[in-house]
């Protein structure tokens, strides 16, 4: 069979169950990326499993989205992660060395092997042609510890790209198209594998961007071939003997084949509050904008910012906003040092920020009460900017540096002539915030602080569950919705008592009292529930409160293995015109839920309104073994 390049990869990583779509198998990982937010919770159950160093040919551990310290709650994380990495013989990256998508692509990524990471955004590696997958931490830390990391066989989705980008249209537009056609759930069980004529022109951090944001699309994963292109991206980052080729067997087969014209592609943003709520910015009214944002992993690369200096260069930003800019990476940064187009941002008027998450996770910038804000990020959800009235728009960087000076959203067509950029210049390779392990790391102790908490662990699954609705919430409820991100919050990723209180917050504010209250509860929901993020936390710390099960019509993959990986039950109702008969506060019974989940047949007896109804699963008997379990660290320790 002539086989697309997501499943050659996944089949040469293949370690346990039989490869046939739909059904779930266990792949061997190369490589693992953790961030600070997602890290300490993933140290704490590697500690937990009893590990002494990681069996993986790789991993680092990166310092990106907690980075502001208004009190000791993130350097103390900053500590644990450190001795934690010297202790596993984990890479290090230090905090302001960049975020760990674009450094990973630029210093350690590797085309054909694997790479499992602790953030949604962990498909970036893609741009490479190396399979790059984000999951919750704990898969993470039993991937570090040499176990398999499991997930159903998806689909493959053949992408196209056709002809050339016009001047003034770049790779965002690319995705944000495809965000248009497909929506958020529109690659939940998909992998996105992109070809056509079209890519020949496409750089490798220009991939990257499309990569990055197939996350938006709920996709497992996305991937570009690696080929010259990808050669000479590594040869400039001194790491040419690491290249090989890697592509689909002449005449794959795909599940599905979408074609994108890119030659006929124009400027888009993704309006407020979904990134895939998205028009040509030509047929957007000309809001006013109070602030432009430029970078972020999706679109912090050199080449990026330079765009962006270079059509402010001589100009000043328009009075009425702000614009700040962070290069995605020190590297990108230094490089734009040395050839100059920082000194063209500074004198435009642009803040420039470290080289981190920052604003895309609420660490800082949120805009002012009711303001716009133009983005060049991958997320608008409601309130993740800081500001629970704002209104995100995602753009490109040409957009984003448009409105900059104009004041308004703005088509950069606007600008009238593409400024003539020479090739991108060699950038400067500097590894020295990068710290390898120790050879033997079994000496270095490990630094706790005080916010530094043990990990909750669930019971196993009992015989019988009385709870109570605890809150209806509809379609694409997002994680950042169930634990928010932002500065407040951020810092207690270490605490799931403390976090806990946020839970659902910026729905209704009194969850977290009601859920102690109930002491057991069901969350009932609509499509694609928990889309977003891979932050564990938004089943942990429900958990924490008693959460007993979700009732969805969907959910999105990633927190789907998160709810099993802490022993809440992913619930599917079998009738979606149930959803309407639950309300906050009704009380439900599940009897024996082992024996039911085993028949997936589950029914849920309604007993204020005295009627029943049934739920199914989509989980495996390895998931369903871990639910019984009381979640994946019972059961990864029974196994041992
Ligand atoms: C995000 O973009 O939402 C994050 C913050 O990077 C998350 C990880 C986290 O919540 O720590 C993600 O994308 O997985
Ligand atoms: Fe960081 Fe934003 Fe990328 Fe998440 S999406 S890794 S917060 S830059």
């Amino acid at each position: 069979m002539a086989n697309s390049l997501a499943y050659k990869l996944l089949k040469e990583h293949l370690v346990d169950g039989e490869f046939k779509k739909g059904s779930e198998i266990g792949i061997q990982i190369d490589q693992t990326l953790t961030q600070d937010a997602t890290g300490t919770m993933a140290y704490l159950q590697l500690e937990a499993l009893g590990i002494e160093k990681v069996k993986t040919e790789l991993s680092v551990s990166y310092i990106d989205h907690n980075t502001l310290q208004n009190s000791y709650e993130n350097a103390d994380d900053h500590r644990y992660l450190q001795s934690a990495a010297a202790h596993f013989g984990v890479w290090f990256s230090r905090p302001g060395n960049g975020i760990c998508h674009q450094v990973h692509l630029e210093q350690f990524g590797i085309p054909g092997k694997t790479l499992l990471g602790s953030d949604s955004h962990t498909p970036t590696a893609g741009g490479l042609g190396m399979l790059g997958i984000g999951a919750g931490g704990i898969d993470v830390a039993v991937a570090m510890a040499g176990g398999p990391f499991y997930l159903v066989v998806p689909e493959v989705i053949k992408v196209n790209l056709e002809g050339k980008l016009p001047p003034w249209v770049g790779a965002k537009d690319i995705i944000l198209e495809l965000l248009r056609r497909l929506t958020v759930k529109g690659g939940v069980g998909k992998i996105i594998e992109y070809g056509g004529s079209g890519i020949e022109n496409l750089s490798v951090p220009e991939r990257a961007t499309i990569t990055n944001m197939g996350a938006e699309l709920g996709a497992t994963s996305s991937l570009f071939p690696s080929d010259a292109i990808t050669a000479s991206f590594l040869r400039f980052q001194d790491r040419g003997d690491l290249w090989n080729r890697q592509e689909a067997d002449p005449g794959a087969e795909y599940d599905e084949q979408i074609t994108i014209d890119i030659n006929r592609l124009e400027p888009m943003a993704a309006e407020p509050h979904s990134p895939d709520a998205v028009r040509p910015i030509r047929e957007i009214d000309r809001v006013e904008v109070d602030q432009v944002a430029v970078g972020s992993c999706t679109n912090g690369s050199y080449q990026d910012l330079r765009l962006v200096a270079e059509i402010l260069k001589g100009k000043v930003i328009h009075p009425r906003l702000s614009l700040v800019a962070a290069p995605g990476s020190r590297q990108a940064f230094m490089t734009l040092v040395r050839e100059g187009a920082l000194e063209s941002l500074v004198a435009s008027g642009a803040r420039i920020l470290e080289s981190a998450c920052g604003p895309c996770i609420g660490m800082g910038q949120a805009p002012p009460s009711c303001g716009v804000s133009v983005r060049t990020f991958n997320r608008n959800f409601p309130g993740r900017s800081g500001t629970t009235d704002a209104g995100v728009y995602l753009t490109g960087p040409a957009a984003a540096a448009a409105t900059a000076l104009h004041g308004v959203l703005t088509d950069p067509r606007e600008l009238g002539s593409y400024p003539e950029l020479p090739e991108a210049p060699l950038p400067v390779v500097d590894r020295r915030m990068l710290i390898a392990p120790p050879v033997d790391g079994k000496e270095v102790s490990i630094t706790r602080g005080p916010n530094i908490r043990p990990i909750p662990l669930n019971d196993p699954l009992p015989g019988k569950i009385r709870p109570r609705v605890l809150l209806v919430v509809g379609d694409n409820i997002t994680t950042d919705h169930i634990v928010p991100g932002g500065s407040k919050v951020l810092p207690l990723r270490s605490n799931i008592e403390a976090l806990s209180d946020y839970v659902f917050a910026p729905l209704d504010p009194n969850f977290s009292s009601r859920a102690r209250e109930y002491g057991s509860g069901v969350i009932v929901a609509g499509e694609n529930y928990g889309q977003g993020s891979s932050r564990e936390h938004a089943a942990l710390a429900p958990m924490f409160l008693g959460v007993k099960a979700v009732l969805a019509k969907s959910f999105a993959r990633i927190h789907l293995a998160n709810l099993v990986n802490f022993g809440i039950l992913p619930l599917i109702f079998s009738e979606p015109a149930d959803y309407e008969k639950f309300s906050m506060g009704d009380e439900l019974l599940i009897v024996n839920p082992g024996e039911q989940l085993e028949r997936n047949e589950i029914i849920i007896d309604h007993l204020n309104g005295n009627f029943k109804i049934t739920a199914v699963h989509q989980l495996s008997s390895r998931q369903l073994d871990i639910l019984r379990a009381g979640g994946l660290l019972n059961y990864t320790r029974s196994q041992q």
